[in-house]
């Protein structure tokens, strides 16, 4: 047994890790259910480092130096369940199974409790930042025990990527289903960041009336920014590029219809759960559901509403200043929320995330790499337990600053007809935090009303029913 790793599943990210590690020094023990991907990758890459190409999973297992360490790479779902079974029976106590697929968290608590039952420690691992991440670092969410990260840490630490600073994008997140519990509001995340950016665009191009050449020139301003980011610095690359069958923007001759995966989704099912609100990624889900609806967008096209009129000259200039300010503050909105969600997530299942460590992992390697993380690891750093990312106090200084421009660019939106539900929702999410009173009040009284639901009052304790259908006393629940 001479391989320090093992990967098992070798389509484009298992190849791509293996690789990873072999480049770092590692020699990596490959298997594949279809021998034909072994051979191809030792084949192409061979040179790149030590492969102990293998044709079984006795085999690969037999190759791996104790305790065995084995990421599995496979489709997420059955797929998975079939291969850890395979090689489960083929471990011994105090191996390491590492599971780098996108799995829901709850099914990492279920498969980490069965392997736990073998004595093999179980990691569900996020790795985000696609296929170039997987070879060149991508930023890596481990779950599973303390010991297990004692031994598979070292590794990890070596191919994740690098932040600005130099360390590296991967850390503990906590025990069994953490990694893949925050490697999905990762993406939630993801989903509202390019939501919010996509609603820029369309603010840029119908109100203020500029051309996707000239928006791409605008998001290259902002990238130099406090927007400074991977998916800004994408948008500019996308909105510069020409399609060459027609010479249009690239923009224009694609289908207004973004499908997904699904973690965006489980993001917002598992916020309802929790009882946590993300209304800003939730939105992000539902626009994308909204524009996959082509039936239904034929159907109402017709319907009443004003078309926008763009703006032109200085007036558009100050606009795109606005809209940085809304994109800004609807960001850090989205972030709050994301973070309320894993801190909920790491209460409920007893983890004990650090939430400013995974703000800093997520500083290089992944999709929503930005410099603003760093923010958010200070604000961490600053007061560990920070009610929500608002409170703190830069963020809310800084949103003090931008509200005038990000309300009037709500206000905007509505006014000229242009949907613009995450720059929306963000804005009623925080004036419902700084509320002094909600409407809430109104919504406990109709319940009272109807299903005699009880409600508590604000001058005394106790719980309270109004006789509503009688003569409307009060009766003490
Ligand atoms: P796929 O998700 O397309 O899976 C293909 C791999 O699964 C092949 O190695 C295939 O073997 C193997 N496989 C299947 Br399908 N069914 C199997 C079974 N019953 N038994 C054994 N092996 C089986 O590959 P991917 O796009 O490289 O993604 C791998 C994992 O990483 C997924 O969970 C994905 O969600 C996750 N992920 C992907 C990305 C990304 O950007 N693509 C990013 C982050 C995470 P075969 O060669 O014999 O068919």
């Amino acid at each position: 047994a001479s391989a320090r790793i093992g990967v098992t599943g070798l389509a484009v990210m298992g190849r791509n890790l293996a690789r990873n590690f072999a480049r770092n020094g590692f020699t990596v023990a490959l298997h594949n259910r279809t021998e034909a991907r072994t051979r191809e990758l030792v084949d192409a890459f061979g040179h790149e480092g030590d492969f102990v190409p293998t044709g079984s999973a006795r085999e690969c297992v037999a190759a791996l130096r104790r305790p065995r360490c084995l990421v599995v790479m496979v489709k997420a779902g059955e797929p998975t369940d079939d291969v850890l079974q395979e090689f489960a029976a083929l471990l011994e106590p105090g191996d390491i199974l590492v599971d780098g697929g996108n799995a829901h968290f709850e099914d990492t608590r279920r498969r980490e409790a069965a392997l736990r039952e073998h004595g093999i420690h179980f990691v569900g691992t996020g790795i985000s930042g696609g296929e170039e991440g997987a070879l060149l670092g991508p930023s890596i969410m481990p779950g599973g025990s303390d010991a297990s990260y004692e031994a598979l840490g070292p590794l990890l630490e070596r191919i994740a990527a690098r932040a600005p600073d130099g360390a590296p994008c991967t850390a503990h997140m906590g025990p069994d289903g953490a990694g893949h519990f925050v490697k999905m509001v990762h993406n939630g995340i993801e989903y509202a960041d390019m939501q919010l950016i996509a609603e820029a665009y369309d603010l840029l191009r119908k109100v203020a009336g500029l051309a996707p050449a000239e928006i791409a020139e605008v998001f290259r301003r902002w990238n130099q920014g406090r927007l400074d980011s991977y998916l800004i610095e994408i948008t500019a690359q996308v909105l510069t590029h020409t399609d060459a069958e027609t010479g249009r923007p690239f923009v224009d001759v694609v289908a207004d219809r973004a499908e997904q995966k699904g973690t965006g989704r489980w993001t917002v099912q598992t916020a309802l759960d929790l009882g946590v609100p993300v209304p800003g990624i939730a939105e992000a889900v539902f626009a994308r559901s909204v524009s996959g609806h082509a039936d239904l967008r034929a159907a109402s096209r017709h319907l009443a509403g004003p078309g926008a009129r763009a703006l032109g000259g200085d007036a558009a200039a100050a606009f795109t200043d606005r809209v940085e300010q809304a994109l800004y503050a609807s960001k850090i909105v989205s972030y709050t929320q994301g973070f309320h969600e894993i801190a909920a997530g790491s209460g409920k299942y007893g983890w004990n995330i650090d939430l400013g460590r995974v703000a800093a992992i997520w500083r290089g390697g992944c999709i929503i790499r930005a410099a603003f993380l760093d923010r958010i690891t200070r604000a961490y750093a600053a007061q560990p337990g920070l009610p929500s990312l608002l409170t703190d106090k830069g963020f809310a200084t800084e949103i003090a600053a931008a509200q005038d421009d990000w309300r009037a660019v709500v206000a905007t939106a509505a006014t000229q007809g242009v949907p613009a539900p995450g720059f929306a929702s963000a804005l009623a999410y925080y004036d419902s935090l700084r509320a002094e009173r909600l409407p809430a009040a109104l919504t406990q009284g109709q319940r009272d009303y109807f299903g005699a639901h009880t409600y508590r009052r604000t001058d005394r304790d106790g719980v309270f029913h109004t006789l509503w259908a009688g003569d409307r006393t009060e009766a003490e629940g």
